[in-house]
């Protein structure tokens, strides 16, 4: 069976999205496209196989694409302040939807989404936290899990994006970047975050005006466990993710992601990604094949809403402590029924 699936948004993720379910995964087929620029969209739409070999077809809205009966999933990657129009949609509609993070940009909105999904009684939405996918966070987290060295005690990280389009603002460091941080602490260590701390270190020279960049982001888990990341978007010289977990009887790390290191006339040299398109390209496609194939057998998998709503929320703490200069706890809702891990096996099946 081939999965139908529809696309709103196609900019650079969701073509690149478009890329992966047309040529590179199995099971899923573009049939269906959509974007407020509506030109990009039929270009898209043209250039694609669709159902019957003629292009996918085209909508002049998020909303008709949804309610299309031959799109059976929805691809949100269209802008984070419209998503959470799209997943009440596809939760309405009864049908499953991917969201590129974030699952939406406020509390309030989040809070919209989960009250929908619970009141649906099962799982719809899976969260783009394509990290928790990534061969090496996944080695991290089972070593931290097995206790094979021992109780973790902190984390240090660090996003260096290479530079940012023009619409990005200084709060997107938080909401947009450190987002990814924000959902890795959640998931190494099982746990919610409880409070955060925003320092300012001098701002780059390189920051456009306003810009509070770079960012010490420090993460307070509940257990005790301190995550501390450094987060900028100038670095200039690539994309650089880093992270080490530190234990009461080791340390485990990321290595160097790309590529062989070579050595030669007294030196070494590897390569470093140029952005997270290469950095993280077998994440995400271990993560739509992962979902696809969990859509097809009838259920979901991956982040949850509760794991959107959840590093929403930390993003806008964040934003306070940035603020306020102080550090500010962490006020989450009652977690839902629907999200917790012993009801998570039957919540999926649809
Ligand atoms: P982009 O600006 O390249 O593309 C966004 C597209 O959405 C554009 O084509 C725009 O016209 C369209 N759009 C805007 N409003 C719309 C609406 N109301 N209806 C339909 N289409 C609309 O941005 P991008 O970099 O592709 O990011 C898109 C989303 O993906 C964002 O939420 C971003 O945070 C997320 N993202 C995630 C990752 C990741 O690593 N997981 C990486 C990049 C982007
Ligand atoms: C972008 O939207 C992403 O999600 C990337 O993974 C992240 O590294 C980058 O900072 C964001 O702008």
């Amino acid at each position: 069976m081939t999965l139908d699936v529809g696309v709103i948004g196609v900019g650079m993720i969701g073509q690149d999205h478009i890329r992966r379910l047309t040529r590179v995964l199995s099971g899923a087929r573009v049939v269906a496209v959509t974007d407020v620029d509506l030109d990009r969209a039929r270009a898209v739409a043209d250039d694609l196989p669709g159902g019957d070999g003629h292009g996918a077809r085209l909508h002049e809205s998020g909303q008709d694409l949804i309610a299309d009966p031959a799109v059976d999933a929805v691809v949100v990657t269209s802008w984070g302040p419209t998503h959470e129009e799209y997943v009440l949609a596809c939760i309405a509609a009864g049908k499953q939807v991917f969201c590129e993070k974030p699952l939406a940009t406020t509390r309030e909105a989040c809070d919209r989404i989960v009250d929908a999904e619970v009141a649906a009684g099962r799982r719809l939405v899976t969260l783009g936290f394509m990290r928790r996918y990534d061969a090496q966070y996944r080695a991290m987290k089972a070593t931290v899990t097995s206790g094979e060295i021992g109780l973790p005690l902190l984390m240090h990280a660090a996003h260096r994006n290479p530079s940012v389009p023009p619409h990005f603002t200084s709060d997107m460091i938080i909401n947009d970047s450190t987002v990814h941080d924000i959902d890795v602490a959640r998931w190494m260590f099982d746990d919610e975050i409880a409070a955060v701390t925003v320092l300012k270190p001098r701002v780059s020279s390189k920051a456009a005006a306003g810009f509070n960049d770079p960012l010490l982001v420090l993460l307070e888990m509940g257990s005790g466990v301190l995550v501390d990341v450094e987060a900028s978007v100038n670095a200039g010289f690539a994309y650089d993710i880093r992270g080490e977990v530190v234990c009461e009887d080791g340390t485990v790390e990321l290595s160097e992601s790309a590529g062989p290191i070579v050595k030669r006339a007294g030196g070494y040299s590897g390569r470093v990604p140029a952005d997270w398109r290469e950095r993280f390209v077998l994440a995400f496609d271990t993560e739509f094949q992962a979902w696809v194939d969990a859509v097809t057998a009838g259920g979901t998998t991956g982040p949850s809403t509760w794991d959107g709503y959840a590093a929403t929320v930390a993003c806008d703490t964040g934003l306070a402590a940035l603020r306020s200069g102080q550090r500010e706890p962490v006020v989450l809702r009652e977690r839902p029924d629907l999200y917790k891990p012993d009801h998570s096996r039957e919540a999926l099946s649809g």
